[in-house]
């Protein structure tokens, strides 16, 4: 029977670059996928999502260094384009602290931005309409990330690699100990170390391991919505991506048109709370507020695009508490990884993420300072029950 140096447990982004960073230094990984691949039940699928440097954190726009060099590494090696340039603006009022921490951040790492005053900011994107006096700062190395592109080319670059990809196949049972042993839907398998990246099914596994982390899963609404005129929001136009900080209570964020011709993605930054299972449950909650919210938003301020979403699809989001993410070991058995948390942010961060994942799993001193994202963070508060 095989010994796997690692198995991964979920094969979202964060699955799929653990399990390649461990392929690629000649371990024995086997990745494992509760549903048949691919699918669009987590938090992973869908063609786009943004990527930059733009970050309020110092140790996010650090990391965004190596993860830009490891995405243009993995478009080589697979001949597939998986990123687009296209900047990010930040839209905020001119006082707004988040959006001056941002520029401070982006000054002190020499990554190329620019302010756009009110003025400026009408004149260079007439297509976006403001009338509160808000001003903009363009993120250079903002762009749109392919996303279900990457996660079929890792997957490949995996199997490629040596690795193995098992979908259809449900974790029933994680034994802790040395070997772990891991009891799926089809088979039984023992491992040196295993690594957990199951997004909103987090919990569900940690159960087997006696710790609750302190996660809320919640549904996003992945709105699209119609230009009046086909193209002018689109990335042949250089429509930037954008984050709105201020006009709601959580973010507005934006990606010019290109995945379904003539529509814009245009999104809401939360959700209504829901179990992962219950997602697709018409019954089970009302996320009318959040909708309601975009429209404004849509009429208010980007005047060329019709006012409902002509489609909506829906994506998890895991939060933690402080939206940092989870990167640690389990606090009692440390050959079991957990990853998690990502906040709705982690899809750009995933090539690092992976690397750090794979660090912690063979027992190597991690690249990063990791204390932002340990698990005993959260050791004061009532849920985490570590
Ligand atoms: O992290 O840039 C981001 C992002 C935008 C929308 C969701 N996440």
């Amino acid at each position: 029977k095989v010994l796997w140096d690692a198995i991964v447990m979920g094969a979202g982004i964060q699955g799929c670059f653990t399990a390649y960073h461990l392929a690629k230094h000649g371990k024995r990984v086997l990745l494992l996928e509760q549903f048949f691949l691919p699918h669009s039940r987590g938090s992973s699928h869908g063609q786009s999502r943004i990527i930059r440097k733009a970050y309020t954190e110092d140790f996010y726009t650090k990391m965004m260094d190596e993860s830009y060099r490891i995405w243009a590494q993995l478009e080589q090696e697979t001949g597939t384009q998986l990123h687009r340039q296209t900047q990010l603006l930040l839209l905020a009022l001119k006082e707004n602290p988040e959006l001056k921490t941002i520029q401070a951040t982006l000054s002190r790492h020499g990554i190329e931005h620019e302010y756009l005053s009110s003025g400026e900011l009408k004149q260079r994107f007439p297509n976006i309409q403001f009338t509160r006096g808000e001003v903009g700062l363009l993120d250079k190395s903002g762009g749109v990330l392919y996303a279900d592109k990457a996660l079929r080319v890792l997957q490949e670059a995996i199997r490629h690699l040596g690795g193995t990809v098992q979908d259809g196949e449900k974790v029933m049972e994680i034994r802790p100990g040395q070997p772990v042993t891991v009891k799926t839907t089809s088979g039984s398998y023992q491992a040196k170390s295993v690594i957990i990246t199951a997004g909103p099914w987090t919990n569900q596994l940690l159960r087997h391991l006696g710790i609750e982390l302190p996660l809320q899963t919640l549904r996003i609404n992945v709105c699209y919505w119609r230009e009046k005129v086909p193209g002018s929001y689109s990335v042949s136009k250089a429509f930037p991506c954008f984050l709105s900080l201020d006009l709601a209570p959580h973010h507005i964020y934006g990606l010019p048109a290109g995945e379904y011709p003539g529509l814009m993605k245009v999104c809401y930054h939360h959700g209504n709370s829901v179990d992962p299972e219950e997602r697709d449950c018409p019954t089970a909650f009302s996320d009318i507020q959040d909708v309601q919210i975009l429209c404004r938003f849509v009429r208010d301020h980007l005047p060329g695009l019709r006012p409902e979403p002509d489609i909506m699809e829906h994506c998890m989001y895991t939060n933690t508490p402080d939206k940092n993410f989870i990167l640690d070991r389990h606090p009692k058995y440390d050959n079991i990884v957990i990853g998690a948390g990502f906040s709705g942010h982690g899809f750009k961060l995933s090539p690092v993420v992976g690397k750090i994942l794979y660090e912690l799993s063979m027992k190597l001193t991690p690249s990063y300072d990791l204390t932002p994202f340990r698990i005993s963070r959260f050791s004061g508060l009532g849920k985490a029950h570590l």
